[in-house]
Order: C-alpha cells, then structure tokens, then sequence
C-alpha cells in the first residue's frame, strides 16, 4: 500500500477537527506510538492524531481517506501480535481521549462505553451497579474496551463468560471513508441483519474504527476460593482441569503455569511458589528440550455464597493427581496466589524480549502438546527457551520463547511451532490476534476460501485498503 502525502494542508484540515494539541508530529513525543509493549515490534510514524468523540473520528477519517493516507488504529498499545503499531510508516490514530462510560443501564444489565476506556475503569464503574464486565485480563490498566473488541480479547474468565465477542450487543464504528455505522440499542434480540459488532471484533483495527462499546454485563460475583494446585506431570494437570470444568458449577478461572514459566516468575517475585518443587528439570532446562517439570494450575470458584466446599470437594477429588495443594479466601491471600499467574509476562519481559505464540488444542491433543513442543522449540533453536503458561481451562496454550541471555530466538522457532499446532488441530492465534507476527501462517489454520472471503469484505469496507493495511489479511496481490 502506498500512502499519500502529509502535507501542511492536510495537517491544518486535521488540527481543525480534533485542535493543534491532538495532531503530533515531533518524533519523540510520536516514538511513544511506534513502539509495541513487548518492544519486539518497533517502526515510527509522521503523524498521531487524538481524536475526542465519534463526531471528530469520523471526519479525520474522511480526511485521511480523501489523501489516502494509512492509519494503525491505536488502543491501549497492548497488543502482542505486532498489530497496533506502525510498522510501515502508517498515521496513528489514537483512541484513548473515547473515554466516556455512559450510566449503567441496571433493568438491561448493560452499558455504553467509549473505545478509549480502559478495562479497569470499566470494571470500576459498572461495580457500584453489582454487575462486572465479562473479560478480565492481566493488563486492565491499559488495555481499551475499543482494543478489546478489536482483538476479540479472551483472559480469565472466558470458561464462564466468552471471550469479548460474546459480551458486545452493540456496536458504533467509523468505517474507512469516514461513514458512521451505529446499533447501540443493546436488544438481546435482534435478527435484522448481519451483525456489524461480531464482525468488527477480531478484525484488528481492518475493517472500521470502533468508537463505541455496548457491553453485557453479568452479576458480581462476590465470594471467592482460589486454589493453587502442584503436579509431577503437565499431563496430570491436564487432566485435573478437565475434571474441575466437569465438577465446580462455580468455576470462573482455571489457569496453568509450567515449570519452566513458574522458574522466571519465582525469581521475578523473589519468592518461590507455597505448594510444589521447582527442581531443575523444567522443559527448559532440558538440553534436548525433552519434556519434564511440574505445572501448576490456578483454579477460581466464585458465587454469591462462599463456595470454598464446592471447589474444596472437587480438589479433595483429585487426589491421585494433585502433589500438594494451598487454597486462599481473603482478597489479599487469594492476590498472593494470582501472582504467581498474572506476572508471568511481565516476568519474562524483565528477562528479555520473547516470541509470544498463542495458541489452542483441542481437549484430547493439550497434554501431548505440552509435553511435545519443548522438543519443536529445541529442534528449530537449540538455545531457546520455551516457557509456557495459560489459560488451560480454554485449552490456551500460551508458548513463550526466549533467546540466550534474554535475546530473541531464531525466527524459524515460530513457524516451527505454529505448524506443530495445526498438525494437532489446534489453532495458532487462540486470543491474541494474527497482527503483522502470525501473518505468514494463517494459511495453516485458513483455507483459500475462506481468506478470499476475508479479502471480499475488506474491499468491501476499505477499498483503498488504508486501515491497518499491514495486518492480519494476505496484503491484495
Ligand atoms: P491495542 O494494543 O492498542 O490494539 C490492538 C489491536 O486492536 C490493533 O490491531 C489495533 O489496530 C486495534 N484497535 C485498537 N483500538 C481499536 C479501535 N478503537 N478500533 C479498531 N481497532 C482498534 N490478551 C488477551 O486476549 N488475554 C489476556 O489474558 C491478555 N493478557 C495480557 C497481559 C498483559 C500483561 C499484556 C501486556 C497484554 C495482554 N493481552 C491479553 C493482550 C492485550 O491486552 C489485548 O490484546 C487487548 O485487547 C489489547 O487492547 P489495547 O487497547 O491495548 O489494543
Ligand atoms: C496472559 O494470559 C496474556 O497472561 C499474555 O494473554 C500472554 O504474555 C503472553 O504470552
Ligand atoms: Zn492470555
């Protein structure tokens, strides 16, 4: 795609749309914007525009459509898949000033959100109501309900609530020439047509600016059990959270952390876990990557009344499986066990700049899998380290792979890997999107036909193909 001119006109049109203060041109201030979380993916930009509401999105998209400029629609910038940043010179359009909560619509159990809220401040402001937003994830500080949608994001709790697509019952969009498209009236039920919302999410910023949210809501629910689990095997831990979804009605999260993570988030936290052994011979340490090491998993109950003998009941269950066992009811205790989950990723950045390969198994492949890719991982790089975590309970598979010394792995450790997950028919993007990192292999989980499709509708909506051109889809031939 080659993109149009930047000139002073075109500057002076956008600075009076959104003011002088929301269009940004100095490099150091821009260079904030062109870089990704994990620092992995890096370019620059001429140009990041702010703009405050849908009204000033919608013209400065009808600007940049007139000049044919291209544009990274911008969250959160925390993305992992290389799809938020400007990679090839693209404009950014930054959507965090869309910050507006609407009131909480308490007879629907539903709300309005602007793209450019962050998760927590949505979670706070629907909490007074009793009510929660049915995705929660490790970067709720920054993360935006607009990014959210855009990469269909999944987390914690999607065992009990979906992933973000399942949460939105409406949606407002800028399409590519500036067009607004709007169904926010939030009706449960509502077959008149297609559904614009369950498109856009997972469309990764390609085929329209999301600019408002309307959200599902569920109950809070207030009581809590957390467990942490140790196992000899990562096939026992598999099977024990196949049978805690079968017996704990109450189950909100079920989350895995193997050895070799559970190593680098130990040392990050300074402490090791309360329950199991790190012994050395973690996938990682390994140096045939044969696999070996413990796991442990994370398994959350949550209901309106305690329902610690609920999920006390199903672990005694589990005695065959379970090595040793530590179970926290009071917020500060239960954080304790978390953390040994929801740092995992900052762990790993402390430690370097991974490849983050984020992936699905089916039920009956996980535990071959898990066991399996230290093996792929070690073939492709012999100086890799494959660290693995996620959300198990999904069948989420979270692989990261660090070089020697914290530097990157050999870039054939991704392909290699991906193609292990489609032989197992698993899928290689199960909540993080394909961005600019999995492009080259979505064919291993797409068909032709199905890619034709994607490109159809992306004609279709972006004929000129200026929003975020360099992501997701095979680039027009
Ligand atoms: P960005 O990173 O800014 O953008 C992501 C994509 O969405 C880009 O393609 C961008 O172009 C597009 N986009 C952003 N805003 C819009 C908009 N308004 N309209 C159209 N397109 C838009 N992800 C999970 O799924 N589960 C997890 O458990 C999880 N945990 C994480 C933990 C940490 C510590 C970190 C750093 C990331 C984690 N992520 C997780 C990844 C990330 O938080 C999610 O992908 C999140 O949805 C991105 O939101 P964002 O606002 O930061 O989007
Ligand atoms: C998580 O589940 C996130 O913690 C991040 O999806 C995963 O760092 C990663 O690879
Ligand atoms: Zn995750």
């Amino acid at each position: 795609m080659s993109t149009g001119v930047i000139d002073a006109g075109l500057i002076g049109e956008l600075a009076g749309i959104v003011g002088v203060a929301h269009v940004l041109q100095d490099p150091e201030i821009t260079a904030g914007y062109a870089v990704d979380w994990t620092r992995r993916f890096a370019g620059a930009t001429p140009l990041v525009i702010r703009p405050g509401d849908t009204a000033e999105t919608a013209a400065v998209m009808g600007v940049l459509a007139g000049a044919r400029i291209a544009v990274v629609p911008q969250g959160g910038n925390t993305g992992l898949v290389g799809g938020s940043v400007p990679l090839a010179d693209e404009a950014v359009l930054s959507m965090r000033r869309l910050n507006v909560c609407e009131p909480v619509d308490e007879l629907a159990s539903q709300v309005t959100l602007g793209a450019g809220v962050t998760l927590a401040d949505a979670q706070a402001h629907v909490a007074a109501s009793g009510l929660s937003v049915g995705v929660d994830l490790a970067a709720r500080d920054s993360a935006t309900i607009g990014g959210m949608v855009a990469t269909n994001a999944g987390g914690i709790n999607v065992l009990r609530y979906g992933a973000m697509r399942a949460q939105v019952v409406g949606i407002e969009a800028v399409l590519a020439d500036g067009t607004v498209v709007s169904h926010l009236a939030g009706l449960e039920k509502d077959n008149t047509g297609y559904d614009l919302g369950a498109l856009l999410a997972g469309s990764e910023g390609t085929l329209g600016i999301i600019t408002r949210v309307r959200s599902r809501l569920h109950p809070t629910q207030p009581e809590r059990a957390t467990a942490l689990l140790a196992f000899e095997t990562a096939a026992d831990a598999v099977s024990a959270a196949a049978a805690l979804r079968r017996s704990v009605a109450s189950l909100h999260a079920l989350e895995a952390v193997f050895e070799g993570a559970m190593e680098v988030v130990s040392e990050h936290l300074g402490t090791a876990p309360p329950v199991g052994r790190i012994d050395g011979t973690s996938n990682d340490t390994r140096v045939d990557g044969s696999p070996g090491g413990g796991a442990w998993l994370i398994a959350e109950a949550a209901a309106r009344t305690d329902p610690s003998d609920e999920l006390g009941a199903a672990v005694a269950e589990l005695e065959d499986l379970v090595t040793d066992a530590a179970v926290a009811l009071e917020p500060a205790a239960r954080q304790r066990l978390w953390a040994f989950r929801e740092q995992v990723t900052e762990a790993i950045s402390a430690a370097g700049i991974p490849h983050k390969l984020d992936v699905t198994l089916p039920a009956a492949r996980l535990a071959e899998f898990v066991d399996g890719v230290p093996a792929v991982v070690h073939a492709a790089d012999p100086d890799a380290r494959p660290l693995l975590f996620g959300h198990l309970g999904d069948g989420n598979v979270h692989v990261n792979v660090l070089g020697p010394a914290g530097a990157e792995p050999a870039e054939s450790v991704d392909d290699a890997v991906l193609r292990y997950v489609a032989s197992l028919g698993g899928s290689i993007s199960a909540e993080h999107g394909i961005g600019t990192a999995k492009l080259s292999q979505l064919h291993l989980n797409r068909t032709p036909a199905e890619l034709a499709a994607f490109s159809a509708i992306k004609r279709a909506l972006d004929p000129d193909n200026i929003l975020n051109p360099n992501v997701l889809l095979p680039q027009p031939g």
